[in-house]
């Protein structure tokens, strides 16, 4: 797909100088710019009154419904930044891998890849497959004005767990084992899934996605070694693809205190930590690199000047780093009292930082 269009974080972009992008390149910023891994969702009443009785995939592939429930915690919270509404594995079930999200369970794949055939059998993701994320994204941008869209993709091993588990797993188990133990199946399913993720940053991005950030959530199951050799040069062909866009590029595991350097080295912009590895440790190991987080998504359910206490900590370590976007460790958890969430962006953003 052409890559000619102007960059949506360029120059020329509405979104170009808000503190989000900034704070992603490494410049100064006028507040440390924050937003919330899974801010749309079912810790909003008016996502789940939008949802009733909507499937999830249903949901994810109505353009309309995407750009309401994208904007609903923009609206509420202010965030600075708006992630698109959809899930890592839209773009398997975009080019007709039989799959669906259940309720309370997660993503769970009809006929699970085990073989080259499999495999073979996944057809390539083309712009014709998702002209609904297309038309999502561009009434986004429209609506988003000066704040930022950041796209998103599940990383090759993440996305590939579900595919050879079948289903959410905690130990990767059946993944691992095509890992080690059939290197060409591994190699092939890998460069498929992705070749897909990049495509799909490509869509996201020509249509008006001014940043983007790989999931690689379950990588943290992974030893330095094996993510190493088998996972990390196909995160790294994904980011270098999205690296051509010119947008900045953020990429987020869980549980990856000993990754965090591979994962920088991958090429991304911004490296986004979890909340078990502390900025203080994490900061060193992501070289010259941005970094997103990590406060516990639990600290929601603390009092609020404890919660509020926790995050100046997270803010005043993120200042050693070439630029920090605030977030959670990982995703809002279902249960959140919205009003916190809204006191917490409040006191990130109202802040004072001293010039460093
Ligand atoms: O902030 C937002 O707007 C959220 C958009 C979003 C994103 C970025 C959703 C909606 N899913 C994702 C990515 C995603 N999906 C990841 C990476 C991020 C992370 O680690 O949290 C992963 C691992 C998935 C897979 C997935 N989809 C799970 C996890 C299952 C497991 O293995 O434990 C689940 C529960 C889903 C379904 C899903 N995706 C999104 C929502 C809101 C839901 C819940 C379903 C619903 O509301 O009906």
């Amino acid at each position: 797909m052409s890559t000619a269009a102007a960059d949506p974080s360029g120059p020329t972009s509405p979104a170009h100088d808000s503190a989000f992008l900034r704070a992603a390149r490494g410049q100064d910023v006028p507040h440390t710019p924050v937003w919330f891994m899974r801010q749309a969702g079912r810790s909003l009443p008016e996502y789940l009154r939008v949802r009733e009785g909507v499937a999830m995939l249903d949901a994810c592939m109505d353009p309309e419904m995407v750009v309401e429930i994208t904007m609903q915690p923009v609206r509420r919270y202010g965030v600075d930044a708006a992630i698109f509404f959809s899930d890592i594995v839209l773009p398997l079930k975009a080019v007709g891998v039989d799959l669906d999200i259940v309720p309370g369970v997660g993503p769970v794949v009809a006929e699970p890849v085990r073989t080259l055939a499999d495999v073979e059998r996944i057809p390539e993701l083309t712009p014709e497959h998702v002209g609904f994320i297309t038309e999502a994204v561009r009434g986004l941008v429209g609506e988003l004005g000066s704040t930022p869209l950041i796209g998103f993709a599940g990383a090759p091993f993440t996305v590939a767990s579900y595919l050879v588990e079948g289903g959410p797993s905690k130990e990767h188990a059946k993944t691992k084992a095509m890992m080690f133990g059939a290197p060409e199946v591994w190699d092939a399913l890998m460069r498929k899934i992705g070749r897909m993720a990049a495509s799909y940053l490509e869509v996201q991005v020509a249509a008006g996605a001014s940043a983007v950030q790989l999931f690689d959530s379950w990588a943290g199951a992974l030893t330095p070694a094996d993510y190493a050799e088998h996972v990390a040069p196909h995160s790294t062909a994904v980011l270098e693809r999205a690296g051509a866009l010119g947008v900045p590029r953020i990429h987020f595991g869980v549980g990856t205190a000993n990754l965090l350097d591979l994962m920088g080295e991958a090429g991304a912009d911004v490296v986004g930590v979890d909340w078990r590895t502390p900025l203080e440790r994490a900061i060193p190991l992501v070289g010259d690199r941005a970094v997103q987080g990590n406060l516990d998504p639990t600290l929601v359910f603390a009092p609020t000047d404890v919660m509020t206490a926790r995050a100046a900590q997270v803010i005043e370590a993120g200042r050693a780093a070439r630029g920090h976007i605030f977030n959670l460790g990982h995703g809002v958890i279902p249960a959140t009292d919205p009003d916190q969430l809204a006191r917490l962006t409040e006191f990130v953003q109202g802040y004072p930082l001293e010039p460093r």
